[in-house]
């Protein structure tokens, strides 16, 4: 397949890319690099030294013969580029990962919010118009979030598959019908993937668009096996109070000697996937799309659940480090319980990594090798969801 990996330059992007390449896939990359631009606004890099996009590429080439293309675009401000690029390339498939990912980030500042609003959704819209202009019939496979559907709204029900199954009252009789689950967004950036799903649920109705829409959970880890080929190949990781999640920041901190930093009480429940299995479920979702005329495809993309308390103590066990039980900077339930069903891609074939599989101790070994990377300073989050919350000192 002729595949465009949008935002192939980021964390997910970067290995997706790579594995799409490696079995065999003629893969071009559309980024602007903006990941790396909020490191500079943000004063901080990933804790891994990833090498420039042209570096990345040539090695990729002399290590496996294989090419991947580059394009710097902006995919939310340059339409006509996008459209003459589609016509160009015709590509069979789009992944769409070019969306500024971080809730911390999108909650930051005024800007902030306006930036990830107008990038996400500007992005993902200019998408679906320029596949509707060229009329090139493109499947579409974007990463949304499980943070679409909220946590714990449904109680102990499991968070279907995208869509609720409800009856709806009528004075004839109750009506069975299929609804998109509610959306419950906990921040802007969140809020930007559920508006991307009403794009997707509209343009699947009006133009027979194929949209795979990917609801993943928390990613942790670091390497792929083609990530792991040469250290001028490795993926970035986030480690700041932004854009570093709980679990990669929580072995990091054990592997610096740094306090794991819990918000509030560690009751927030979440679903877990590791970057090996991202790029193998984007893999999937490629080779099963829906049918034109079909309403999205949703998947929920995680392998595991488990409670933040819990994860910062099975760590802690295993090391030396004290769990610091700090303010809560987001609004967010202090604890939930979590059941998610997961049964479509375990039916296409995944065969699950799960946290005992001792890849717990390759992100620990990457966090102790390049430990004198990290900044302190920049590990406790600062940005909070609302006026009257607590930020904490430096630990
Ligand atoms: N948390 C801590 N301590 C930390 C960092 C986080 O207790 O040092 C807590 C947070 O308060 C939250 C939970 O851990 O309750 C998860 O936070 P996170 O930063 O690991 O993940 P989140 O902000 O939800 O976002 C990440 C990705 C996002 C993706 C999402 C999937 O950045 O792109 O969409 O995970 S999900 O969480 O399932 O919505």
């Amino acid at each position: 397949m002729k595949i465009i990996v949008l935002g192939g330059d980021g964390f997910c992007g970067w290995p997706t890319a790579l594995h799409l390449s490696s079995v065999g896939h003629d893969v071009t990359i559309i980024d602007n690099l903006s990941r790396r631009n909020i490191d500079v606004e943000l004063e901080v890099d990933s804790l891994t030294p990833i090498r420039p996009m042209g570096e990345r590429l040539a090695v990729w080439q002399e290590l496996t013969g294989r090419e991947i293309g580059f394009i710097n675009l902006n995919l939310a401000e340059e339409y006509d580029r996008l459209v003459d690029v589609l016509i160009d390339l015709e590509p069979d498939a789009v992944v769409h990962f070019a969306e500024q990912r971080a809730a911390p980030y999108s909650m930051r500042s005024a800007k902030a919010k306006r930036y990830t609003v107008d990038n996400n959704v500007n992005g993902t819209h200019n998408l679906l118009c320029a596949i509707v202009e060229t009329g090139l019939d493109i499947a579409v496979v974007h990463l949304g979030t499980m943070g679409v559907y909220g946590y714990g709204w449904s109680g102990s029900a499991p968070i279907p598959e995208g869509y609720l199954s409800v009856k709806v009252p009528t004075p004839d009789g109750d009506i069975d019908r299929e609804i998109l689950h509610p959306a419950n967004p906990g921040s802007v950036y969140h809020m930007t993937k559920t508006l991307d799903q009403l794009l997707f649920a509209f343009y699947a109705k009006n133009d027979g668009l194929r949209i795979t829409d990917l609801h993943q959970g928390i990613v942790w880890g670091t390497q792929t096996p083609q990530t792991i080929l040469d250290e001028r190949l490795i993926n970035r990781f986030d480690y700041d109070g932004d854009y570093g999640t709980v679990l990669n920041r929580f072995l990091m901190q054990a592997a610096i000697g740094h306090p794991l930093t819990v918000h509030g009480t560690g009751g927030q429940t979440r679903a877990f996937i590791h970057i090996r299995d991202t790029v193998r479920c984007v893999e999937i979702a490629l080779d099963n799309p829906p049918a034109r005329g079909e309403q999205p495809s949703v998947f929920n993309q995680v392998t595991e659940t488990y409670r933040v308390r819990d994860l910062a103590e099975l760590i802690a066990s295993q090391t030396d480090v004290d769990v610091a039980f700090l303010p809560n900077p987001r609004k967010e339930a202090a604890e939930n319980e979590l059941m998610v069903t997961r049964d479509r891609f375990l039916a296409l074939g995944l065969d699950p990594t799960t946290l005992s599989d001792g890849l717990l101790e390759e992100v620990r070994e990457i966090s102790m090798k390049y430990a004198d990377r990290a900044d302190r300073t920049k590990i406790v989050a600062r940005s909070v969801w609302n006026a009257g919350m607590e930020t904490s000192p430096d630990l």
